[in-house]
């Protein structure tokens, strides 16, 4: 994306935020969903497997032109415990030569960074990891494990791609997480004005990890990365793919057919992936303020998809999710200040904020009167 088109989206994003922020959909309460008793996880993987994969067309983002009738790609990849990636990938009846083809990080339906970059020797038809390609982390490991890497091939009449093969070993726990708006037209109390006001969340960012000590989304913790910036300001998911790789952007709310903010009653759902060790963090923004976030937070900022091996299932403790500020502007009173979102001329405006870190208002000393709870987040593992 271009700058330009960036701030094109940024402002177009910001201006929907803008005027949907005093919406309330009461008319139409949204229950929670079902709880699902807990399932038997299945067995992570621990040594090498090898996965067998099918490419094409259909499962390429964007969807790709000019595809050849039967175009299709055939692979087998292994991953080792140390990382090291093996993998053979055949294509056949593409619009052209495949110019390019890696592996990258993304569930399917989403995209994703490249983890490997493949070399053909025949001139685009067969497809293999160089000698010197570097090992997956052992987050990335996770990512192999829980199905979220995919082949992609690249040809020139599609640049982007044109076909695509998730690389699923079909050993992970497939969880639909719900994030649901439970505020009030009363929640937020304005002192300055003796008014409230409800308090609408944002397009966010999502993650799911094995990291020990913190989640992703939230590094550097001295001073936010850019995509925890554009959403804490802006509500903005744009940078985050590229700030954070694996990162997954949530945008557009249950019901609506366009990206943008959840008031009273509205929800966003995603589904993802995910094996045991596996962790989830997400952050969308507290909308009536200059940067400040829902997150995870306990001491790793990150909620454990599985207890003793079997996947979670319910409603998450209202202790376990928490506002954050992501000191990267100056905090205005919450619901009236001039910089903040729903009031700004445009995106990434206001003072700098003097306190960097990005931490809870708890721990930064600051705080804001809500009546009643704001966010409620249900995760369900499907059956
Ligand atoms: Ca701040
Ligand atoms: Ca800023
Ligand atoms: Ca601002």
């Amino acid at each position: 994306m271009t700058k330009s088109n960036f701030f094109k989206h940024a402002t177009a994003l910001s201006v929907v935020i803008a005027l949907s922020a005093c919406g309330s959909d009461s008319d139409d309460p949204v229950v929670p969903g079902t709880i699902v008793p807990p399932v038997t996880g299945p067995d992570s993987p621990d040594n090498v497997e090898t996965v067998s994969v099918t490419l094409d067309a259909a499962q390429e983002i964007p969807a790709p032109s000019g595809v050849p009738a039967g175009a299709s790609g055939s692979a087998e990849v292994s991953v080792d415990d140390n990382g090291v990636v093996t993998a053979t990938l055949g294509v056949s009846n593409l619009s052209g030569p495949a110019t390019m083809a890696h592996i990258h990080r993304g569930f399917a339906g989403s995209t994703g960074p490249i983890l490997v970059g493949l070399e053909t020797a025949d001139g685009g038809s067969t497809w293999t990891v160089p000698a010197d390609a570097a090992a997956l982390t052992q987050d990335e490991i996770g990512a192999f494990n829980r199905g979220e890497l995919y082949f992609n091939v690249h040809t020139e009449a599609n640049a982007p791609g044109e076909i695509r093969g998730q690389i699923d070993a079909g050993n992970a726990t497939s969880f639909l997480v719900r994030i649901e708006n439970v505020s009030t037209p009363d929640t937020l109390n304005v002192a300055s004005t003796g008014e409230t006001q409800p308090v609408p969340l944002s397009p966010g960012a999502f993650i799911v990890h094995r990291e020990e000590n913190d989640s992703p989304l939230l590094l550097p913790r001295d001073a936010a990365n850019a995509g925890l910036e554009a959403v804490a300001e802006d509500g903005n998911t744009a940078p985050y793919p590229g700030a954070v790789p694996g990162s997954v952007a949530f945008t557009t709310p249950v019901g609506a057919s366009e990206p943008g903010p959840i008031g009273p009653g509205g929800a966003y759902e995603f589904t993802m992936q995910a094996v045991d060790g596996d962790k989830l963090d997400f952050v969308t923004m507290f909308i009536p303020s200059n940067d400040w976030f829902y997150t995870a937070t306990d001491a790793d900022n990150s909620l454990d998809l599985f207890v003793n091996g079997v996947p979670v299932s319910g409603e998450v403790a209202a202790a376990d999710i928490a506002i954050w500020d992501a000191g990267t502007e100056a905090d205005e009173e919450p619901g009236t200040g001039a910089n903040q979102v729903q009031r700004q001329p445009e995106p990434n405006t206001g003072a700098l904020d003097p306190d960097t870190r990005v931490s809870s208002l708890t721990g930064r000393g600051q705080s804001v009167s809500l009546n009643g709870r704001v966010l409620l987040m249900t995760i369900t593992p499907q059956q």
